[in-house]
């Protein structure tokens, strides 16, 4: 299958296009919006949210990733102001209004108010370089429906509406791989240093399409799920704010790490090699043959910084700017060969997974089923990036009728996603709620918000009220 052709973006569409069925919403916000400004917002913007269903923590590797976006956004109700002030608000009473100027959008480093999330987007407009003049001045009004900090992806759906929003504020044009990238580099600000899942299917996702997003150059191409089976996404209820640690840096720069050190063992040009995906490009080797240098060439056992650095023959102060960020600094320790055997790993089953869904055979649930299950044993274990309450809902999946259930997203946290077939969906769905959500009091209260099956949603749009 071909990659989707790049289209402008954003689709504008008029409000009366809006289903009726998700009107509701729509006019709930304009009356919280004519509340709080006085006024009438001129236009709404909204970005989904993502299950990621194969494909973990190897996008900012340059790997390819296999994403779908879900029913789930963030809606923003928004009206130029005529003068250069920003006002944002919350539909949530528990997120802070904000207030600033267009002549000044910085963001202080460690800040991780949700603001700063909103501030991004704007500066991937400004930093686009398209804007003639001075960026106008907003009202905002924020709804979102994205569980939050649980891996569906709401960080990068508010900083992508944001970039929308000040897009069309602007009467700029971009392409929608184009926004993407804007806002993949520009999310950057919130100190994570992600790759470009997110922002990409936030853009490219079309109803009813799952995608495999690949990056350098970035494109989406369809891939069709096979029929007779669910995706169904079941939050753990454990938040983990991803700029608010190091957990999800320290992945990024052990994954740096390992390619410097393959690169410089094999005479490569390691100071310019700081993915893996680039150290596999320049040795033109197949994923199979990436896994055995790895298991050839790095230890099992966790680097130490300095055997790191006397791998790479340079002090400490220079590593600390190759190779590292602001909140990996004080780390000792890397396990750089359990990280690289994830990542090839998890690369593989990308393609195999893609494979499998272009040429289904009668088997072709059960193979998806190993490789969801694989992807899981593989993030628990070599990546460290599941946690106990995730580990159990997983296997509370599988023991409910899951032919595969993983975590999805970063994880320390937040969701799985379970393939189930469609006879057994209401039975599975009874079960999970019993033993994960019933059990635990905490829980009790979250289901209808924690546990859905996912309806494939559409990516960015604009509609305008005339
Ligand atoms: P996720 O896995 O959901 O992307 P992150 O940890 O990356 O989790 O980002 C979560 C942060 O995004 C929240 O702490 C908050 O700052 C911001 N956010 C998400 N949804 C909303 C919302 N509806 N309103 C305001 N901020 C939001
Ligand atoms: P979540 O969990 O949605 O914040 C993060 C990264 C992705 C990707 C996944 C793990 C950002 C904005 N998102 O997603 O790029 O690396 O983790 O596969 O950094
Ligand atoms: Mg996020």
């Amino acid at each position: 299958m071909e990659p989707t052709k790049d289209s402008t973006c954003p689709p504008i569409k008029n409000f009366s296009e809006i289903p009726n069925d998700k009107k509701k919403r729509y006019q709930e916000l304009i009356s919280v919006f004519q509340q709080k400004y006085g006024k009438q917002p001129q236009f709404f913007v909204q970005a989904p949210g993502r299950v990621n269903l194969i494909g973990e923590h190897i996008d900012y590797c340059g790997y390819s990733v296999l994403p779908m976006a879900v029913e789930q956004n963030i809606l923003i109700a928004a009206a130029r102001s005529g003068d250069d002030k920003i006002f944002v608000a919350n539909k949530d009473s528990n997120y802070a209004d904000f207030e600033c100027s267009t002549n000044n959008l910085t963001i202080a480093e460690g800040t991780t108010s949700w603001h700063v999330y909103f501030l991004c987007g704007l500066k991937a407009i400004e930093d686009s370089g398209q804007l003639q003049q001075q960026m106008s001045g907003l009202y905002c009004m924020v709804d979102g429906v994205i569980p939050k900090s649980a891996g569906l992806s709401s960080s990068s759906a508010l900083v992508c509406c944001s970039a929308l929003v000040a897009a069309f504020a602007n009467n700029l044009k971009f392409t929608k791989s184009e926004l993407a990238e804007l806002c993949t580099v520009s999310e950057r600000y919130c100190g994570t240093q992600g790759g470009g899942m997110d922002q990409s299917i936030a853009f490219m996702a079309e109803e009813g399409q799952a995608k495999l997003i690949t990056f350098n150059p970035l494109s989406a191409t369809n891939v069709q799920l096979p029929s007779g089976v669910v995706f169904v996404v079941s939050n753990s209820c454990v938040e983990m704010h991803k700029a608010a640690t190091a957990n999800f840096n320290i992945r990024v720069v052990e994954c740096r790490l390992a390619a410097q050190l393959i690169a410089k063992k094999l005479g490569l040009d390691w100071l310019q090699l700081k993915k893996l995906g680039d150290v596999q490009k320049t040795l033109k080797y197949d994923l199979p043959q990436m896994l055995a240098t790895v298991q050839q060439l790095l230890h099992a056992e966790a680097y130490t910084k300095q055997e790191v650095c006397t791998e790479l023959g340079i002090e400490e102060d220079e590593l600390n700017k190759t190779s590292l960020c602001g909140n990996t600094l004080h780390v000792q320790q890397f396990k750089l060969y359990n990280r690289a055997m994830h990542v090839f790993s998890e690369a593989n089953r990308v393609h195999q997974f893609k494979a499998f869904c272009d040429n289904p055979d009668a088997d072709v649930t059960q193979k998806l089923a190993k490789l969801m299950n694989d992807s899981h044993s593989s993030c628990r274990d070599l990546y460290e990036c599941s946690c106990p309450e995730l580990d159990s809902l997983v296997n509370i999946c599988l023991q409910s009728g899951a032919l595969g259930s993983r975590l999805t997203g970063a994880g320390w946290g937040g969701c799985a996603v379970s393939m189930v077939p469609t006879e057994q969906l209401k039975s599975f769905m009874e079960n999970v709620k019993t033993k994960y959500y019933q059990s635990d009091s905490k829980r009790a209260g979250k289901v209808t918000e924690s546990l859905f099956a996912s309806k494939l949603g559409n990516g960015a749009a604009v509609y305008e009220l005339t």
